[in-house]
């Protein structure tokens, strides 16, 4: 697998059924990236989506560029709002070499069902990271039930057992799958008769 090298990112308005690129008057960083992973959300609950957008720092001799969120205001515009909803984190083990944003998948659900979207990140070689909405803050949970360190990659969330609360499945050097048990995740394989893959990759020069 090559991951090729950073490129611009692209965000094309319909106009009248024809796509414009609108990436830097909407005031999205118009720099080469390698960004792996983005998601819509309305994290703020505004009332307009906002962008989460994963940027990829494995590659050798690469500095590495961190995720950003971008808060929509409502005019078509947006601004970095990483750091002030608390997602200006370090996401990788202190051991570990690699520094800068994820190139796994995340999702956005309201884990815990207070009314607030939650950002789940998948970290390839650390702990994922779930992160849980109040106010104007995303804050890290507190519990270590969801901080799987599994060489992650995709991940998606849906009421998988249909009982009306998110569950989590996410892919890694394992298949997983989290039910959402009265808020909180066991991890359920064996319940969902599902036989995990065994999967493994590298990445070279
Ligand atoms: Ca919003
Ligand atoms: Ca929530
Ligand atoms: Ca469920």
């Amino acid at each position: 697998m090559h991951l090729g090298e950073p490129q611009r990112n692209l965000l094309l308005r319909n106009d009248s059924g024809t796509f414009v690129d609108v990436i830097a008057e909407a005031g999205l960083l118009d720099e080469p990236r390698v960004s792996m992973s983005v998601i819509w959300l309305d994290y703020d609950r505004d009332g307009f989506i906002d962008l989460y957008v994963g940027n990829f720092t494995f590659l050798p001799g690469f500095a590495g560029h961190q995720n950003i969120l971008y808060r929509n205001q409502g005019d078509g515009t947006f601004v970095d709002a990483t750091a002030a909803a608390g997602l200006d984190v370090q996401w990788y083990d202190a051991n570990s070499p690699h520094t800068g944003g994820t190139f796994g998948g995340f999702f956005a659900a309201d884990l815990n069902d207070d009314g607030w979207t939650d950002l789940y990140v998948v970290v390839d070689s650390s702990p994922n990271r779930p992160f849980y909405k109040g106010g104007g803050r995303f804050r890290e949970s507190a519990s270590r039930e969801l901080r799987v360190a599994a060489q992650s990659f995709g991940a998606t969330v849906g009421d998988i057992d249909n009982d009306a609360d998110v569950d989590l499945f996410f892919g890694s050097g394992r298949l997983t799958f989290f039910e959402n048990r009265d808020g909180r995740f066991i991890e359920r394989f064996a319940h969902a008769n599902w036989r995990p893959p065994s999967v493994t990759w590298t990445v070279t020069d």
